[in-house]
């Protein structure tokens, strides 16, 4: 059986309050082809399908439409959802009862029986298109501190419920292959700097690969941008995202996951690349310039205007030896009549031309929550970091706060 692996849409998303929908529009269009093209017999999303727990109706239109789009002119696919850590598990399941339960299946949250988390919930057999079972999926959403049992005899919580859900699952399956999903930082796994909001589950921040056994075929990873492998008892991958969130993964080979599963030992995996709507620039291409040599740079630039909806995105690191107060203007100058949007810019700055503090306020945007206040707490107490205890309880009032917000970052 053939499974298409994707994730981390984040269906909102917008960079400086520049929206992402013709993208988002044109990744779609591409995957309903490569649905059609592959022959999949599974679609699987992992996670972060809208960028925000309250996501704007142009996105829920935009899912809703897809969703659609693919039941009527796929017959005998079938689709499964979960959950990340931007979305709201409710809203993402508010559409099932509406859903035939054997096309689509959405998990937002581990299912509860007698109010508590029911590891069996998150079984769910994949089917062919001809409808006969070909494999099993323990459809694991990102998991906030209620979806955990409690941890017990030196096992985690999170290593217990993966633990409990593989054996349901090993009890439906007679022999079929295992899937197992997941969103979630599994250690090893690389990060995208100012993009992924670090997730704290259960009081870590990065799960051990150990919780996968050996005997599954294949673990679909969401959450970290980059498409990769993990090294580990099998066949171990996070699809990323459809195409650059930030600058920073500019350069990542985005696209999805096609996954073959034939029975005996780990699947076997072909990344197919997504075309790109629209280009990331940064300039220079690497590290920072003095604002002379970027003002010509930017000068230079000489690009046809592909619309304003596909205008490349643009981010400029200017090396300053001092304050520049007329920086914005003079890059927006340089920019004049040209086809760009303008995301970022970034400032290098030799920490001594200007005193700490103020090259720490111009980069706090950049910094993360934890160094900030690890930070604080050296500034305050006399150079001292803060002890292991008060940092994790300070990390997961963060993931609470975060997630109560529900703002991109
Ligand atoms: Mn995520």
């Amino acid at each position: 059986m053939r499974l298409i692996h994707t994730s981390d849409w984040h269906l909102g998303h917008e960079i400086l309050g520049f929206d992402r929908g013709p993208e988002h529009d044109h990744f779609l269009a591409w995957l309903k082809q490569q649905v059609t093209a592959l022959a999949a017999d599974v679609l699987l999303v992992t996670g972060d399908l809208y960028d925000t727990v309250n996501p704007s109706t142009a996105a829920q239109g935009r899912l809703y439409q897809f969703l659609a789009s693919l039941l009527r002119d796929e017959p005998g696919l079938q689709i499964v959802l979960t959950g990340g850590n931007h979305d709201s598990a409710a809203r993402l399941e508010l559409p099932c009862p509406l859903l035939d339960s054997a096309r689509i299946t959405i998990i937002g949250a581990v299912p509860r029986k007698d109010g508590r988390p029911d590891p069996a919930g998150l079984s769910v057999p994949l089917r062919r298109r001809d409808g006969t079972a070909a494999a099993w999926c323990v459809a694991m959403p990102y998991l906030r501190p209620g979806d955990l049992p409690e941890p017990a005899d030196g096992e985690s919580g999170i290593a217990r419920l993966h633990r409990l859900a593989i054996a349901h699952a090993d009890t439906q399956r007679e022999g079929l292959p295992l899937v197992v999903t997941g969103h979630l930082h599994v250690t090893g796994g690389e990060i995208s700097d100012l993009s992924e909001r670090r997730v704290v589950i259960g009081g870590e921040e990065t799960v051990p690969v150990s919780i996968y056994p050996s005997h599954a075929a294949y673990v679909a990873l969401g959450h970290l941008h980059r498409p990769q492998r993990l090294k580990g008892p099998t066949e171990i991958r996070y699809a990323g995202s459809p195409f650059p969130l930030s600058v920073t993964e500019r350069h990542y080979r985005h696209g999805i996951l096609l996954v073959e599963l034939d029975g005996d030992g780990p699947a076997r995996v072909e990344p197919v690349q997504a075309p790109r709507l629209v280009p990331f620039l940064r300039i220079p291409a690497q590290g920072a310039a003095p604002l002379e040599a970027i003002e010509a740079e930017l000068q230079a630039l000489s690009l046809d205007d592909p619309g304003r909806e596909r205008r490349p995105f643009l981010e400029v690191v200017v090396r300053l030896d001092g304050p520049q107060p007329d920086l914005r203007r003079r890059i927006d100058q340089a920019l004049q009549g040209k086809p760009v949007r303008l995301v970022r810019i970034g400032r290098e700055v030799p920490a001594a031309a200007v005193g700490r503090q103020e090259a720490a306020a111009r980069e706090l945007a950049e910094l993360a929550e934890t160094d900030v206040f690890a930070e604080l707490h050296r500034a305050e107490h006399g150079g001292q970091d803060p002890a292991p205890d008060l940092l994790q309880a300070f990390k997961e009032l963060l993931t609470e706060v975060q997630q109560a917000e529900g703002a991109s970052r």
